[in-house]
């Protein structure tokens, strides 16, 4: 279906189900379609002049038509109280916590560029504090903290293990942004003063485009950079070199001179 479809890449665990909502629903739409289509000849045939010469001025007495659209109504309230909702409430729920086996990673929008901050080899981020941000420290992690040292910032570029559940927790400085990648089927919008997480499982190495899924400025399309999967073993060692060029000051983040 996805060659039928001319979807995009297929490069996450849960994307085939989105895939199948988005076919199934094609379906539906097509059937309504000729369903809509074949009643409307009907009427036009049925209800041609040279067969009612006389038109009727006094139309539908009944009411069915009214209770029919008010059930449908609340078919369609109950399942977005009743299911969807719940439903999207469970998958925030479920997110990996932390000490729980995931990769954990802090993206953060603003215009024109993402800021993605990784914990480090010992998978904990430094304490934040609003009285810490300044020049060179723009997301207030306070440097006494030794979680912070081996913390580094790799913007516009995320790298990922292959077959790990990744865990983005995003937010903005600015705007509404909202973070995308297609071929892992995601999109959730950043939102300043919150913290929103978005979690999947990508399963096919490559080299994805991230992208700003919300008109932010003038600069929107800028706001392009890259998803990346790798082995296991490329993801220790880039962690590994980074943290240190981190805690050498060779990069950002970590260290603080
Ligand atoms: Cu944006």
């Amino acid at each position: 279906m996805q060659e039928i479809l001319g979807l995009p890449i297929l490069a996450s665990e849960h994307g085939g189900e989105l895939d199948g909502l988005t076919w199934y629903i094609h379906l539906l739409m097509a059937a309504l379609f000729v369903g809509w289509l074949g009643y409307f000849i009907y009427v036009i045939i049925r209800f041609r002049s040279g067969r009612n010469p006389q038109a009727d001025y006094h139309g539908v007495k009944s009411h069915f038509s009214s209770y029919l659209e008010v059930a449908v109504a609340v078919i369609e309230i109950v399942l977005l109280v009743g299911f969807a909702v719940p439903l999207w409430a469970s998958y925030i729920d479920d997110a990996p916590k932390d000490g729980e086996d995931a990769i954990f990673i802090r993206v953060i929008g603003e215009q024109f560029s993402w800021g993605v901050v990784y914990p480090g080899p010992d998978g904990k981020f430094g304490k934040q504090d609003i009285s810490n941000i300044g020049s060179g420290n723009k997301y207030g992690y306070d440097p006494d903290d030794p979680d912070t040292l081996d913390n580094f910032q790799s913007d516009m570029n995320i790298k990922v293990p292959i077959n790990r559940v990744v865990r983005i927790d995003l937010s903005s400085l600015d705007v509404i942004h909202s973070f995308g990648i297609k071929p892992m089927r995601v999109a959730q919008d950043c939102i300043p003063g919150m913290v929103i997480p978005l979690w999947f499982e990508p399963n096919r190495i490559g080299r994805y485009q991230v992208q700003c899924e919300q008109l932010c400025g003038n600069a929107h399309y800028r706001m392009k950079g890259y998803f990346e999967v790798v082995t296991q073993e490329e993801y220790d060692q880039w962690v590994e070199q980074e943290s240190a060029d981190a805690i050498s000051g060779e990069s950002d983040m970590g260290g603080f001179e």
